[in-house]
C-alpha cells in the first residue's frame, strides 16, 4: 500500500476556480534533477550526431544548457525540436521520427507526491493521458524569429485543453498537470488562467490566419474576455488545470529559459482524445498489478504507435475545428 507522500490540495479552490498553483510538488532531487541530467545528455548526444552527419557548424561545448540549446535549434531548426519532445508530432511519423522516452521522465511522470495530488482531484484509478509535452523555451532574443510563434519553444495562444483533443474527451475528467522544471516568471513567460472559465463550456477555437498576430489554435479575445492571471510558479511546483479552463502563456522575454512538462491524467476508462496515442495505468487502488513500472514498456509503447503512425499515413483531424463558425471570419 502506498503511503501517502504529497501535499493535501485545496480541492474545493480547485472546483471554484478551475485552477490550483501548488508549490514544492516534485521532490527535487528525486524527481527532478534527474530530468534535467537526461536531457543534458540528450543534448549532448543529439549536438554529437548532428556534428558528425555535418549538420552544424559546432558542438557548441563550452556553453552552458540553454545558450546551448538554443545555439544548436538556431543552426540545426526548428524541426531539431522534436527530438527532445516526449510525443509524437500529432499528425504523421515515419520510423526515423525522434522523441524522448527516458527513465527520469517516466519516473517523474509517475511521482507519488505528484500522483497524490492528481488522486485528491480525480480519484484513486489514474491513467496518463498521452496528450503530454515538454517545453523548453529559451529566450526569444536568442532564437530565429519563426521559433517565437507556435510551437513548444515559442508563446502559447490561448486555450482549452478539451478544445485541442477530439471531442471523445468531453466527458472525460481529464486534468492538465502543468510542471515546473525551472521558476516560471512573467518575464520568462509563465501560464496565465483566465479563473471559472471552465464554467462557461467549451469555447469555439479558431485555427490563425496567414499573417495574423494570433498563433495556431485558439480561442477569439471576444469569447475569453480581457481578464486573466499570470501564475508565476517556483521549481518544482505544480499548476493543475481544469479540461475547460482558459490558458496561454507569456513570452520568454527574460535571459533564462522557461521549462515546464505539460502532462495530462485521468481517470481509467474513459476516452483519451487522442485514440492513436498510448495510455498506461500509473495509479490503481483496486488492482496495483495493473500499473505500469517499467519505463522500457512505456517508451515502447510510443515506437509502436510510431511505427502504426509510419504505416497508416497522416492522420486526417485531430481536432474538431475548421474555422468556419463566424467568429472566427
Ligand atoms: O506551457 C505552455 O506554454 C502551454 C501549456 C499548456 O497549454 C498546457 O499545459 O496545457
Ligand atoms: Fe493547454
Amino acid at each position: 500500500m502506498a503511503v501517502a507522500a504529497g501535499p493535501r490540495i485545496d480541492v474545493e479552490r480547485f472546483q471554484e476556480e478551475g485552477y490550483l498553483a501548488v508549490e514544492g510538488v516534485l521532490d527535487i532531487e528525486r524527481d527532478l534533477e534527474p530530468v534535467v541530467r537526461e536531457y543534458e545528455e540528450l543534448l549532448d548526444q543529439e549536438i554529437a550526431a548532428a556534428h558528425a552527419a555535418g549538420k552544424i557548424p559546432s558542438t557548441y561545448d563550452d556553453l552552458p544548457f540553454v545558450r546551448r540549446l538554443a545555439a544548436y535549434l538556431t543552426d540545426a531548426g526548428k524541426g531539431a525540436y522534436q527530438a527532445f519532445d516526449i510525443s509524437l508530432p500529432l499528425k504523421s511519423a515515419t520510423e526515423e521520427t525522434p522523441m524522448h522516452l527516458g527513465p527520469a521522465v517516466f519516473n517523474m511522470l509517475r511521482s507519488p507526491s505528484l500522483i497524490d495530488c492528481v488522486e485528491q482531484l480525480i480519484g484513486p484509478e489514474v491513467l496518463s493521458n498521452p496528450i503530454q509535452h515538454v517545453r523548453i523555451k529559451p529566450p526569444e532574443s536568442m532564437l530565429p524569429a519563426d521559433f517565437a510563434k507556435g510551437g513548444l519553444t515559442g508563446q502559447t495562444d490561448w486555450h482549452q485543453d478539451q478544445g485541442v483533443a477530439l471531442p471523445e474527451v468531453d466527458e472525460t475528467e481529464m486534468l492538465t498537470v502543468w510542471l515546473a522544471i525551472s521558476d516560471a516568471t512573467e518575464e520568462n513567460g509563465c501560464l496565465c488562467v483566465v479563473p471559472r472559465s471552465h464554467t462557461r463550456g467549451l469555447a469555439t477555437h479558431c485555427p490563425a490566419k496567414p499573417g495574423s498576430t494570433r498563433i495556431g489554435l485558439h480561442i477569439p479575445d471576444e469569447l475569453r474576455g480581457h481578464d486573466f492571471t499570470p501564475l508565476p510558479l517556483k521549481r518544482g511546483g505544480a499548476l493543475f488545470l481544469h479540461r475547460r479552463t482558459m490558458h496561454a502563456s507569456l513570452r520568454t522575454l527574460s535571459d533564462g529559459a522557461r521549462w515546464s512538462f505539460d502532462l495530462r491524467y485521468q481517470p481509467i476508462g474513459q476516452p483519451t482524445g487522442r485514440p492513436w496515442f498510448p495510455s498506461f495505468v500509473v495509479r490503481s487502488r483496486r488492482d496495483p498489478s495493473s500499473e505500469l513500472r517499467d519505463w522500457t514498456v512505456w517508451a515502447d509503447l510510443w515506437r509502436q504507435t510510431r511505427s502504426r503512425m509510419a504505416a497508416n499515413g497522416p492522420l486526417d483531424k485531430t481536432n474538431r475545428w475548421d474555422g468556419s463558425e463566424p467568429v472566427c471570419a
